[in-house]
């Protein structure tokens, strides 16, 4: 019989609120029979039924209380059970279930065509191919939820269905602008996969001595950006970001007509999107989800991301030298990305676009500009693509999980195999 403490708490990665293990409902999955989910049917804002394995509540004020303490193990029984969410019924991922990892969570986010869905399409193919290699990572796949088959699957099925069928498949072409969550239930679904690094930081060598590799949890959230400005989505959005351990923040060159114009000299790109004020919007939410005061800064580390940078090339004022693709395979570049950094952030403030950069220093600790392709270049208009040539996909999240010791940089790992030779 597992234990636990009583005021512990698990985040579900599906709604993002948080609950007591012992307070979660069982979902019969053995059971033959079939019945209406209330609860999924809110989550999912579906009109028509849910028919789905029946639940099991703990009964009666002894049970209840005594749950505080424990929480039913699943593979007590005969029959086949999962833990779900008390508040959405999604079921658990097996980890988080057994109460054997809580996760941090790495949070993206970006307004209406800001290309996220693109990013998340190159970013999870990157991982897995180039940089598992290149920076010492295992990436592995996650339980999830299918809302065709209403069953759990892994979120790499999920991948090739919404990113992966698209972008390399016989044909590649650029993920779709995604439909908006009233015409599209299935996006209010989470892509979760698990990062285990194994070149973290000496803190973490020294709270976890045995440990060869460390987890974290990257959970893809990938809302239609119309979506941001429903009230349903945005609650469940704000939680994400106000449960997030790193913020990636999307900004679309191509909403700033101070940028457009440099774009315009050298591609046909039109855009008649209005200037957007997304960390503007990012600050609100994350206010709005938690318990931050006004004159308080946020402590989550804060990428803040140039995508679609392909079509800076040639932007007067910026340093052709952003271009370059890092390799982060002596630890993390973090001089390259810092002087990538500098010179992105100095074109900013050339450019006079300083609601950027006043909102990112003003509301963040810990702040630090990137420039990312997913594409390398512009699809055609029929969204078909010659190749994909990625620039610097995935030093965001590199720098996040730096900043959060689960990455060591170039230096430090100088360091460590100076140490060992020394020692050796
Ligand atoms: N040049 C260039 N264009 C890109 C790149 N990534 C995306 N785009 C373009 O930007 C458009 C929007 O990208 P998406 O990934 O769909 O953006 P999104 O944020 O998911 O958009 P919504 O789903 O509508 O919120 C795409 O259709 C592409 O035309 C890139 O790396 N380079
Ligand atoms: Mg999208
Ligand atoms: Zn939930």
């Amino acid at each position: 019989m597992p234990l636990t403490h009583p005021l512990s708490k698990v985040l579900c990665p599906f709604c993002f609120r948080e609950f007591h293990l012992g307070q979660a409902p069982l979902r019969v999955i053995s059971s033959s029979v079939r019945v209406n989910d209330p609860v999924v049917q809110r989550f999912l804002s579906k009109e028509s039924d849910v028919p789905m394995a029946p639940v099991e509540q703990p009964t009666g004020f002894f049970n209840k209380a005594l749950r505080w303490f424990w929480y039913p193990s699943l593979t007590d029984d005969n029959e086949v059970k999962h833990r779900i969410c008390p508040h959405c019924h999604m079921e658990l991922p097996v980890q988080l279930a057994n109460n054997k990892l809580r996760s941090n969570i790495i949070a993206v986010t970006g307004y209406r065509s800001s290309g996220k869905s693109n990013f998340f399409g190159v970013l999870i193919d990157a991982l897995r191919n180039r940089y598992s290699e290149e920076v010492g990572l295992n990436l592995t796949t996650q339980e999830t939820f299918s809302t065709r088959s209403l069953q759990t699957i892994y979120s790499d099925e999920l991948y090739d269905e919404r990113y992966g069928d698209d972008l390399f498949g016989d044909n590649p072409k650029a993920v779709k602008a995604t439909l908006s969550a009233e015409s599209n239930i299935d996006i209010r679904i989470p892509l979760i996969y698990r990062l285990n690094l194994t070149r973290f930081s000496f803190k973490q060598r020294l709270l976890h001595p045995f440990a060869t590799h460390r987890p974290i949890d990257l959970v893809l959230f990938d809302a239609a950006g119309e979506d941001l400005k429903s009230p349903d989505i945005q609650a469940i959005h704000g939680r994400y970001l106000s449960h997030a351990a790193g913020i990636i923040a999307l900004i679309d060159p191509l909403s700033y007509s101070e940028i457009r114009k440099d774009i315009r000299m050298n591609t046909n790109i039109t855009s008649n999107q209005k200037p957007f004020d997304a960390m503007a919007i990012l600050r609100r939410t994350i206010e709005k989800h938690s318990q931050l005061s006004p004159n308080q800064k946020i402590k989550v580390p804060l990428a803040v991301t140039i995508s679609k940078f392909d079509l800076l090339r040639n932007a007067p004022g910026l340093d052709p030298c952003v271009f370059e693709d890092h390799v982060h395979s002596n630890g993390f570049d973090e001089l390259a990305a810092k002087k990538t950094s500098d010179a992105i952030r100095s074109y900013i403030t050339h450019k006079g676009i300083n609601a950027i950069t006043s909102v990112a220093e003003g509301n963040f600790q810990t702040c630090q500009y990137f420039g990312m392709s997913a594409l390398g270049r512009s699809p055609r208009e029929d969204s078909s693509l010659t190749s994909i040539d990625p620039i610097n996909i995935a030093d965001s999240l590199l720098w996040i999980l730096n900043r959060l010791g689960y990455l060591q940089t170039e230096e430090e790992m100088k360091g460590r195999s100076k140490r060992g030779n020394s020692r050796s």
